[in-house]
C-alpha cells in the first residue's frame, strides 16, 4: 500500500459519513489517503503529536472536518506548515452548521485554514488534489478530464430543459 499523501482527520467518527466524500474523490484520482479520528477537545495531546509529525510522514495536505465548537482545523494549522483544508460538519442540527463554519473560518492572521462550505467534503478533496497537481502532471490531466466531464454534464442538463430555445 502506498503511503498517504493526504490525511483526512475528523473530530469524531460521527463526522465520517460526511468526510468520506473527500476520501472518495481523492481515491478516484489514485491519491493515497488515510482517515483518522483526532479530537481537539477529547485527545488534544494526540492532536498536537499528529500535526507535528504529519509532514515528516510524507503527508502533503491535511483535510480536517469537525462540528460544533470546531477547533480541530485551526489548532492543527497552528502546529504544521502543511496546507490545512477545513470542513465544517453540520453536527448540531439546531445551528444548521453555522457554529462549525464560523469556528473554522474566523482564523486569526497568520494561521490560514482553507474553509469549505458546510458538509463540503468533496470540495476539500478536490482542492487537495489541485494542490498536489501543481507538482504532478498526470494528476493534473486526470483533474482536467474530470472537470471536462462536469462541464459536459451541465451542458447536457441545459440542452434537456423542456423550454430551452
Ligand atoms: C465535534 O463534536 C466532532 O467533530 C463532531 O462533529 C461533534 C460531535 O461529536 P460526537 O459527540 O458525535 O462524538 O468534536
Amino acid at each position: 500500500m502506498k503511503s498517504p499523501l493526504v490525511s483526512i482527520i475528523m473530530g469524531s467518527s460521527s463526522d465520517a459519513s460526511v468526510m468520506q466524500a473527500a476520501a472518495d474523490f481523492l481515491q478516484s484520482m489514485d491519491i493515497p489517503v488515510e482517515m483518522r479520528v483526532v479530537s481537539a477537545h477529547r485527545t488534544p495531546v494526540q492532536m498536537i503529536e499528529f500535526a507535528q509529525a504529519a509532514a515528516g510522514r510524507g503527508i502533503q495536505v491535511i483535510i480536517a472536518g469537525a462540528g460544533g465548537a470546531a477547533h480541530l482545523p485551526g489548532m492543527v494549522a497552528s502546529v504544521t506548515h502543511l496546507p490545512v483544508i477545513g470542513v465544517p460538519v453540520q453536527s448540531a442540527k439546531s445551528m444548521i452548521g453555522l457554529d462549525s463554519l464560523l469556528s473554522i473560518v474566523q482564523m486569526p492572521a497568520g494561521i490560514p485554514v482553507a474553509t469549505m462550505a458546510v458538509d463540503g467534503a468533496q470540495n476539500a478533496g478536490i482542492l487537495a488534489a489541485r494542490i498536489l497537481a501543481l507538482q504532478n502532471e498526470s494528476l493534473r490531466s486526470k483533474l482536467l478530464q474530470w472537470q471536462q466531464a462536469l462541464q459536459e454534464k451541465a451542458l447536457t442538463q441545459d440542452k434537456n430543459l423542456p423550454n430551452n430555445s
